[in-house]
């Protein structure tokens, strides 16, 4: 037994409230090290062997060095105390805050580490206040992700001058415009029902200089290009009208260059009563070579806000508020959220949940996140290392399946569960390149790669013309105009997409049910894994090889089965399936 691979820590990720009744407890042990793992529970106040109980973990997770073991409690009195039984061959081990010891509760010596609870571990109360609670609807969200100036042209009497013609065959570059605006986009709504898309994600809507918004003017007004509030008004209502809910932009980090109050400290200098609206460094204000104030990475027409400025944020806080309760947006996601204080996110979630306590509070970090995700600031966040983790294994090939489940898995324990299940799992977006370009145009890959996403736990996001069969690279390569023409447009593709995201809508199994992986093996391109809850049970196999693969999967439930697509029986039996999946391809089979 390696005790230094052992890890616990009572309020984290590790031991966190699922919900007002329920305690989720997870324990980090060396890989393949223990036969069993126990959780060993009790008030806080009788901490007394009569009123101990015993829980046996369950492993829930794995990756290159350690597994992870998981139980879920519901304490009565909603405090709990409690440590852990470890065995491995003849070895027995407790652990507890205090550390490691042989003997438990019942030794000859007495209740030795378990007579008070004073060395335990302790959630010491279940406050729902305190509970990560996201909102419901999220689990069930298909995003589609809008790129505004790109999508559609509903009214050229808003263009702005020298648009380009509306064609694929013109290169976006960081400076030209297509003329893309909120008409194009209720104009196309429908095409969006079709497709089955039940929520949009937009990047900024909201006045700016350049084609992508992010370098606000006004917060408080639609860029004139688009159309105006009462525009997007009726643009939220008319999505809601479809069942499709509206996920804004909110780029508070930094304004614009041409915002208000940075023109005037531009003018006016020392003098200017918005100096301490930014993070000047010194005077006069200089732009060149480099900015002398903080900004967005170097970019000088982005300044960063001082979002502690009391002036600062009670503006900013009135935008959030604006956009959810007087013109119904459902959500926000939240631009370079991780440069961002902590006091500011804390505030405005309470701005924004007043407002709509059903709200979606959408971090975009892309890297490790527990920090903002405690309930007290963000819902969840753009999952990139889950984005990353598909595309290496589907499109790429640089991991094999076991990597691929251990990257996996480590996202599984890096946030507790309900973080997990409303995550935004998106494959590609406006700052990267599009998925099938990432995927070396092989759209066997690319249809691999989505096929996982859509059958994945968390929320998945289409970037717009994914659907279709559009190409790109990186940022600006990635924002073409949407191809509209019919016969441009990859029928197959999106057939693909309707089936599979009609599939998710109509099995809560694929959603929020659990997620077991059956095959995910060293030197493998293959894996498979089940999907179920009280009503279905999926069996999914991916196959990423270029080569057919007589796959066996043991362990598995004995039941019934059939292909989704091609409609024929497979039975398992005796734990066993046996699959021929050819190369490339996949295979859903759904209980019978
Ligand atoms: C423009 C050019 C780029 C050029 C850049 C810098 O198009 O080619 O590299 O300028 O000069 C917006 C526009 C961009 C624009 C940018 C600056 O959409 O087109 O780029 O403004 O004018 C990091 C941040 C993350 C950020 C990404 C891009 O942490 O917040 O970089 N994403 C948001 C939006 C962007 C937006 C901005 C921020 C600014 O989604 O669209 O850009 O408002 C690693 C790091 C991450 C890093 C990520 C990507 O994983 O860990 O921190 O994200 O790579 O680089």
């Amino acid at each position: 037994m390696l005790l230094e691979a052992i890890y616990h820590q009572s309020k984290s990720h590790y031991a966190y409230a699922y919900n007002p009744t329920t305690l989720h407890i997870r324990v980090r042990t060396k890989r393949n090290d223990m036969d069993n793992v126990y959780l060993i529970h009790g008030d806080k106040y009788k901490f007394q062997p009569d009123y101990i109980n015993t829980t046996k973990m369950k492993k829930f997770a794995s990756d290159t060095l350690f597994d992870y073991y998981h139980a879920e409690v519901k304490p009565p009195y909603r405090r709990f105390a409690y440590c852990f039984r470890f065995e491995s061959g003849d070895e027995v081990m407790h652990y507890n805050e205090v550390g490691f010891q042989e003997e438990g509760f019942d030794s000859k010596e007495g209740i030795g580490m378990l007579d008070s609870p004073s060395g335990m571990f302790e959630f010491p109360f279940l406050n729902p206040i305190d509970v990560n609670t996201p909102p419901e609807w999220v689990k069930d969200a298909i995003f589609y992700q809008i790129f505004p100036e790109r999508f559609g042209n509903g009214d050229p009497s808003l263009n702005p001058t020298n648009v380009e013609p509306w064609s694929e065959d013109v290169d976006p570059t960081p400076q030209n415009f297509f003329g893309g605006d909120l008409q194009g986009v209720i104009d196309h709504l429908d095409y969006l029902v079709e497709l089955g898309i039940n929520a949009i994600y937009f990047t900024p809507i909201f006045e700016a200089t350049t084609n992508h918004k992010y370098d606000t003017i006004d917060y408080l007004k639609v860029d004139p290009h688009f159309g105006d509030n009462a525009l997007a008004k009726k643009m939220v209502d008319e999505a809601h009208k479809r069942g499709i809910k509206i996920m804004l932009d909110a780029v508070f980090n930094h304004s614009g260059f041409f915002f208000p109050p940075f023109q005037d400290v531009l003018k006016h200098g020392e003098k200017s009563k918005y100096t301490d609206w930014f993070h000047l460094r010194e005077f006069p204000v200089k732009t060149e070579p480099v900015p002398n104030y903080d900004a967005f990475a170097f970019v000088s027409h982005m300044p960063k806000l001082n979002t502690e400025h009391p002036e600062v944020k009670a503006y900013l806080l009135e935008v959030a508020r604006y956009w959810i309760e007087d013109i119904g947006a459902d959500g926000w996601r939240l631009d370079v959220a991780n440069e961002v204080d902590h006091q500011f996110w804390r505030e405005f979630r309470q701005v924004v949940k007043k407002a709509n306590p059903e709200a979606y509070i959408l971090g975009e970090v892309w890297h490790n996140s527990m920090p903002w995700l405690q309930g007290d600031q963000f819902d969840a966040v753009m999952n990139y290392p889950v984005t990353n983790s598909i595309l290496e294994f589907f499109c790429k090939g640089s991991i094999d399946a076991q990597q691929f489940m251990g990257r996996l898995d480590q996202m599984q324990i890096a946030y507790p569960k309900q973080v997990n299940e409303v995550a935004f799992n998106l494959l590609d977006s406006h700052d990267t390149p599009r998925l099938l370009t990432i995927a070396g145009n092989d759209k066997n890959r690319m249809k691999l790669a989505a096929t996982f996403q859509l059958t994945y736990m968390g929320s998945p996001c289409i970037y717009y013309g994914d659907e279709i069969g559009m190409d790109g690279g990186q940022d600006p390569g990635c924002r073409k105009p949407m191809v509209w023409e019919e016969n441009k447009q990859d029928k197959d593709l999106f057939t693909f997409y309707q089936q599979l995201i009609s599939l998710r809508k109509e099995h809560r199994a694929l959603r929020d049910g659990s997620f077991q992986f059956l095959s995910a093996e060293t030197g493998q391109r293959y894996v498979a894994y089940e999907r179920s809850d009280d009503k279905d049970r999926f069996l999914i196999i991916l196959n990423s090889d270029e080569k057919e693969q007589v796959i066996t999967l043991t362990g598995v439930k004995d039941g019934a089965f059939r292909d989704v697509v091609a409609n024929e029986r497979y039975q398992v039996s005796g734990g066993t399936l046996e699959v021929n999946v050819p190369a490339l391809s996949s295979l859903i089979l759904k209980d019978q």
